[in-house]
């Protein structure tokens, strides 16, 4: 392969770029022409609405989540807290396992494979009721949980007009605004994460036009009382023993200028006021090994929360949330379309594009949207985003709104680094480390191996036991998975101190893979089991339908790439640990997927038959997304194969299964077919109710799995950046899979790996110019079709390229 080298000793460039000109920065926004229904008199009946609830708009600051319906006469903002969880601790590791283990791997290797998954299905999985099916609610396992509803009542029933519900994107800052009786009104709603609350500031254009009465309830397990100038809601979950579990508190407070707060025990209200701003903080007693839930009483830390903000003006608290939330929001800009006419409402926007038409702007959106909930629903000091982010509006949640480590909580920090919000991964990296105690006794009890290891599902608990099923919830190879995105976080950021921070996770985690993996006696080579190929089965020679087998690709892959990486890092720390050589030797032992006779890739070590073939989950190509083991141009044959295994798994599937499917074709570098994925993925749909195929998008933009999961949203955030640029620690890779639809356009600010950042633009499909900023002073090799340059980079420098890819003095 040749590789031009070029000098840039010399050509260091504008720190301050000149390019920027070229990116036009849009102000994006998702908006509506009519309120969701509030339907509060419902909600005080226990009454929800999913249709609506899917239609109504997103804030958050990480701890604190809401959804705003906007609508005019009542209103309803359901409320979230991260933390809130009902259930506690549990032991749920089965001491009985370990002693099957040997007898089931020796059923597998004489390829009985019924007997062997029964066997397992009784010894394998958890003690106890586990996550009690994905109802975890009333169990120890526990559910995440809305924290209720803010409910306000205007007290009016007259007409209204010039109505708008938006998102203005670039703030994060929810707006409503409308014409009632010849008065224009406004309401601004955000989550402020340097101020922990929410804040929704009410104005008119008419003196002593604002009146309402505001209250607080939840489904169940509430109180409500006049407390310290605030109304405070406040109850306990249950433990899932039939006792007390997590309290919590919420508090409301109205500031007014003009006009009477009258507060009681049920709820504040607010007579002729000129201008009205109400706060709302909340806080849990959550405590675990885990940074920043330290279990103080929530009554004194929202009451604490609450008097800091409310010595703010609302002025000050907008500016402090603006700054905050823009300076990670800004630092990306995506440029499809030349079109700046945001005059179609999104919901309607969602629907033309079944008329057929390509709509780039709502790309754009999408993408940006992805970003958005990101910063929502991730801040330093949070817990990470769950199965929907922060937001849910459930006391019993669709998988308890869990983290699932066979996918989805992967999934949700995919666009995290690429899209310059490095700050936002902190509570997944937390969460991690959190894993590695409890997984250690997992591993101990449960397999008798030394190390760490997490399976299929975890909560706020530190659950690590595996599921009550072994077709869903024995999976081994999970917490190999979540180390990946803890060495791919330093790729991006080149930070020693980070790298040093997490290399004991990720070295025992390679420890219990080192005692897990078992030598095949057909081949002497190492292979994982038994264990799964997340959620598919397979039929055996003898007919029956069966989850496990020895050395799934999925596990030899992960296994693989976190031994490759274990070793990496070790020679970065210079650390000299016994367990290294092991490591070292067992990855030269350790079977890696074969192509199988119909060109696919196999998913399991044998050629079996799936039971469903377009199954929604494609593990097998791990290696080539998220891993970088295939690559169309280093391992075509491969590639091929991987090719095929998509074209055979067919378009179909969750909305997170889509956005797999966009960054896989993405790497397969067929732009048009990820685009088409794209595309399904935003297909509109308001079916919520629980299912594993018929992925779409909301009125709101939420990923439809179905239900709400966010993972597709943040799936595809990161499947844009893949069709626009792709990066390996070696290489960055410029507009590998452009489709047709988008060949003039712009990006600024996403980031590659080995610490650059990347602003370019393209025109009729080719490449105009590019920027890169180097983070870490690394050599920056770029590659753009069939050409390859390279040349030194110095920190914090930036570095201009031509077309031709040519240093620009
Ligand atoms: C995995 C998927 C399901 C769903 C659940 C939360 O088990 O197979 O489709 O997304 O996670």
């Amino acid at each position: 392969m040749y590789i031009k080298i070029l000098f840039s000793i010399s050509l260091l460039l504008f720190s301050n770029s000149l390019f920027s000109q070229n990116f036009p920065d849009k102000n994006l926004r998702i908006w509506y022409d009519k309120p969701a229904k509030a339907s509060i008199n419902d909600i005080k009946k226990g009454i929800d609405n999913d249709a609506e609830w899917i239609k109504a708009l997103p804030v958050g600051n990480g701890f604190l989540g809401a959804m705003v319906f906007g609508d005019v006469n009542q209103e309803r903002i359901q409320l979230n807290e991260k933390s809130l969880w009902s259930g506690s601790p549990a032991d749920n590791n089965n001491p009985e396992a370990a002693k099957y283990l040997g007898e089931i791997r020796k059923l597998l290797f004489n390829k009985k494979y019924k007997e062997a998954n029964e066997l397992a299905e009784r010894t394998q999985v958890c003690k106890g009721v586990g996550s009690a099916k994905g109802s975890g609610a009333e169990a120890p396992y526990g559910s995440y949980q809305t924290l209720g509803n803010l409910l306000l009542d205007f007290g009016k029933n007259s007409a209204y007009n010039n109505y708008i519900r938006e998102l203005d994107l670039n703030r994060g800052v929810v707006r409503i605004s409308y014409n009632q009786d010849g008065i224009n009104y406004q309401r601004e709603i955000f989550a402020s994460y340097p101020d922990r609350v929410l804040v929704l500031h009410f104005t008119a254009d008419k003196k002593g036009a604002i009146n309402f009465s505001a209250m607080l309830n939840r489904p169940e397990r509430f109180a409500t009382i006049y407390d310290n100038n605030n109304l405070m809601m406040y109850g306990t979950l249950s433990n899932g023993n039939n006792g007390d579990g997590m309290q919590y508190a919420a508090r409301l407070k109205a500031i007014n200028s003009g006009g009477r707060v009258i507060y009681s025990d049920s709820m504040i209200t607010v007579k002729n006021a000129n201008e009205v701003t109400l706060l709302l903080t909340a806080s849990t007693n959550y405590k675990q090994d885990y940074p920043n839930y330290t279990g103080g009483d929530p009554k004194v830390t929202s009451l604490r929360q609450m008097n800091k903000a409310a010595s703010k003006s609302y002025t000050v608290l907008f500016k402090n949330h603006v700054n905050d939330f823009s300076s990670l929001f800004d630092r990306v800009s995506l440029n499809l379309t030349t079109d700046k006419q945001d005059t179609i409402p999104t919901d309607e926007r969602l629907m033309n594009q079944l008329k057929n038409a390509d709509d780039p702007y709502l790309h754009e959106l999408y993408f940006q949207y992805g970003r958005y909930l990101l910063i929502s629903s991730s801040r330093k000091g949070s817990l990470p985003a769950n199965l929907q982010g922060i937001w849910s509006n459930k006391i019993q949640a669709p998988w308890n709104c869990d983290y699932h480590a066979d996918i989805n909580l992967q999934m949700n920090y995919w666009p995290v680094d690429e899209t310059n919000l490095g700050d936002c991964f902190e509570p997944f990296e937390n969460l991690i480390k959190s894993l590695v105690k409890p997984g250690e006794v997992t591993a101990k009890v449960q397999y008798n191996a030394s190390g760490w290891c997490t399976e299929t599902i975890t909560n706020v608990w530190g659950y690590t036991s595996p599921g009550e099923g072994i077709g869903w919830g024995l999976y081994v190879a999970g917490g190999g998975w979540l180390c990946r995105h803890l060495w791919d976080h330093y790729l991006f950021t080149m930070d020693y101190k980070y790298l040093k921070s997490i290399y004991p996770v990720i070295l025992g985690a390679a420890q219990f893979y080192l005692d897990w993996l078992v030598k095949d006696p057909s081949t002497g080579k190492l292979v994982s089991g038994p264990s799964t190929s997340p959620e598919n089965s397979f039929i055996a020679p003898d007919g029956s339908i069966n989850f496990i087998s020895m050395g799934p690709s999925n596990d030899q892959e992960i296994i693989h790439e976190l031994f490759t990486n274990v070793i990496k890092a070790s020679r970065i720390l210079k650390d000299k640990n016994p367990l290294l050589t092991k490591i070292a030797n067992a990855l030269q032992n350790l079977v890696t997927p074969r192509i199988g006779s119909d060109g696919r890739l196999m998913e399991w070590s044998e050629e079996f038959k799936e039971t469903q073939i377009t199954h929604r989950h494609l593990s097998h190509l791990y290696m080539l997304y998220p891993g970088d083991q295939i690559d169309p141009e280093k391992t075509p044959e491969l590639a091929k194969a991987a090719r095929k295994s998509l074209e055979v798994r067919g378009d179909g599937g969750t909305g997170w299964s889509l956005a797999w499917k966009i960054n896989l074709w993405a790497r397969l570098r067929d732009g048009n077919r990820a685009y088409k994925l794209l595309k399904d993925l935003l297909h509109p749909t308001e079916d919520t109710r629980l299912g594993n195929t018929g992925g779409g998008t909301y009125p709101n933009l939420f990923d439809a799995c179905p239900p709400f999961q966010i993972d597709g949203n943040f799936g595809g955030t990161a499947g844009i950046v893949e069709m626009l640029m792709q990066s390996t620690e070696h290489e960055i890779n410029l507009l590998p899979a452009l489709p047709d639809a988008w060949q003039t356009g712009s990006v600024k600010g996403i980031c590659a790996r080995g610490g650059f950042v990347v602003s370019m633009n393209w025109k009729n499909g080719e490449l105009k110019s590019v920027e890169i900023h180097s983070k870490a002073g690394n050599e920056c090799r770029i590659h753009y079709k069939n050409q390859t340059v390279k040349f030194e980079t110095k920190t914090g420098n930036t570095y201009k390229l031509d077309s031709q890819l040519e240093l620009i003095k």
